[in-house]
């Protein structure tokens, strides 16, 4: 057993004790949900389900903007009730799920006392300070082992497509283990890899597209530049948020290329997106160019996002000094400018 299955299984009969005596339970993940907090709901629902919880319910703000978590969602049979939807006094308990109470991506106030938090960040500073079940590790690479590991201690049987779901979770938050891990998703990944459907699976990692995915990619081609090894392309407005973190993965793929920024605007905000391939300070360029405007920002080494609200000022201001902090904080010489892409240029035959 390791040390984590340990503190879990010394937590189980307390966590069962007070959550199993509600009648009902709502499931709230954070908003903009991926995929581990989608599936680690999905799997403390069968958890509840199973000792007869009803209703239970898996709750966000937001929606899900990637395409692949819209697959996700349809070929597991995710269900879900919007946060708007919810009347909190239906619920005798509240479980948080990848997230914590005050980390400000989720939808209820800090007046509402939560009665269980499942999570891997490493935030200690929002754990709340009342007596909530605590089962937060932050050595773990995904909320969805936490709750595998509970399914496990359960005896609660886990179908082919929750299996997909949490394996796909798992996956998705550490990167095919190439990220913040531990011995304890790697066994829950080999575990749920026999268990789980690898053509669902399949059909979520390749989702079809909606023509203005191309729109998207074709925006941010001609608006991209490179100056020496950092690329950076503005993609304007988009009616999804995800598409600007896609279009910075699509980006980084290209060769020489250690940085690239993207940003667009999504709402009344800018948004951007940092890739860095090598670097380890992609969360803390986004924290700073964030709050040169009073913005949010942050993440892991390697990848991470910010968002700039827009207020009185005007997107085409904002974006204009937006792209100068950018060049600041990462001491970019404008001169240095190449259209990496001649889009006039025929493509040679042989
Ligand atoms: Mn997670």
């Amino acid at each position: 057993m390791t040390s984590i299955e340990h503190a879990i299984k010394e937590k189980y009969n307390d966590f069962c004790h007070r959550i199993l005596s509600g009648h009902s339970a709502l499931i709230l993940t954070h908003n903009f949900p991926d995929p581990d907090g989608l599936a680690a709901s999905m799997g403390l629902k069968r958890f509840f389900e199973h000792h007869n919880m009803a209703p239970c319910t898996v709750s966000f703000s937001g929606f899900i903007g990637r395409a692949e978590n819209r697959e996700m969602i349809q070929q597991v049979n995710l269900a879900y009730e919007p946060f708007q939807k919810i009347n909190l006094k239906e619920y005798e308990r509240i479980i948080v799920v990848d997230t914590l109470p005050k980390n400000g991506n989720i939808s209820i106030g800090e007046d509402v006392e939560v009665d269980a938090i499942l999570d891997h960040h490493g935030d200690n500073k929002s754990i709340p300070d009342y007596d909530a079940v605590n089962l937060c590790f932050p050595e773990i690479g995904a909320t969805s082992t936490i709750v595998y590991l509970l399914l496990k201690m359960g005896n609660i049987p886990i179908d082919t497509t929750l299996a997909t779901a949490l394996f796909y979770g798992i996956k998705t938050d550490t990167m095919n283990m190439a990220r913040n891990y531990c011995d304890d998703d790697i066994i829950a990944y080999k575990e749920l890899f026999d268990l789980m459907d690898h053509k669902i699976l399949s059909r979520i990692e390749n989702p079809k597209r909606e023509p203005q995915y191309l729109q998207y990619l074709h925006q941010g081609i001609e608006a991209f530049f490179t100056y020496n090894n950092f690329g950076y392309t503005h993609i304007g407005k988009v009616p999804v948020p995800d598409y600007i973190p896609e279009m910075a993965d699509i980006f980084h793929k290209l060769d020489k290329l250690e940085w690239i920024v993207c940003s667009g605007f999504f709402g009344n905000s800018l948004l951007f997106s940092i890739r860095s391939l090598s670097e380890n300070r992609a969360g803390i360029y986004a924290y700073k160019l964030a709050t040169i405007f009073n913005g949010s920002g942050g993440g892991h080494s390697t990848m991470a996002a910010g968002r700039i609200p827009a207020h009185d000022i005007g997107a085409e201001l904002l974006l204009d000094r937006f792209q100068h902090a950018l060049f600041s904080v990462f001491s970019i010489n404008p001169e240095s400018k190449k259209h990496v892409l001649d889009l006039t240029q025929e493509l040679p035959s042989e």
